[in-house]
């Protein structure tokens, strides 16, 4: 069977943010029958909600081709949180590690446990941004492409790292 594309949005501002992303990436290509097909640039962004105080984040998209359900990869990347040192207990306090599933192919989903496509991704720069670098093409279910969610996406501080940072 055909594999699904998955489009992953990483984040960290805990704990050397930029190495955890790093490592993420790495994790990510161990998922079972799953490959990693691209890697976005690593963004320096400032946070939007969550308690205030909280350093900025870092964060990036990648790319997976997988034989994983939905749900099956959804379970295979809270275990990679854990892996990370990944705690829960305010929402969106500063963490180790996020893994989002963005997008399954085109699938759309409103069940609490995994909403497709994520339910924030059209208007947080950190997560457009990334994603356009590896998919400039895509057209985002119930949303339209991504480059008109970009152009419409509220301001936010975000910076591209270099490859050297
Ligand atoms: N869930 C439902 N749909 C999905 C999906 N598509 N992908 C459920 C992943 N999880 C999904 O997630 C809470 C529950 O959402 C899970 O149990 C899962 O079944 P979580 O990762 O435990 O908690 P969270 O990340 O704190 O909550 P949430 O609502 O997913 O937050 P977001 O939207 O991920 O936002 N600012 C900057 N600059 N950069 C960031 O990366 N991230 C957040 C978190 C806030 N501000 C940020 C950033
Ligand atoms: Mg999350």
């Amino acid at each position: 069977m055909r594999p699904a594309r998955a489009y992953i949005g990483i984040g960290s501002n805990l704990d050397d943010p930029i190495r955890q992303v790093r490592r993420a990436f790495q994790a990510l290509n161990g998922i079972l029958a799953s490959g990693c097909v691209a890697q976005s640039p690593l963004y320096r962004t400032a946070p939007v909600g969550g308690p205030p105080g909280q350093p900025d984040y870092i964060n990036a998209v990648a790319a997976l081709d997988t034989g994983l359900t939905p749900l099956q990869l959804l379970m295979a990347l809270q275990t990679l949180e854990l892996a990370q040192g990944r705690t829960r207990s305010v929402r969106w306090e500063a963490r180790t590690l996020d893994l989002d599933l963005l997008l399954y192919d085109h699938l759309t989903s409103d069940d609490p446990r995994l909403t497709l496509p994520h339910p924030r991704l059209h208007q947080r720069a950190f997560v457009l941004y990334p994603l356009c670098d590896i998919a400039p093409n895509l057209n985002i279910p119930g949303h339209g492409p991504l480059t008109e969610l970009l152009a419409r996406c509220p301001p936010q501080v975000i910076t591209r790292l270099d490859s050297a940072d």
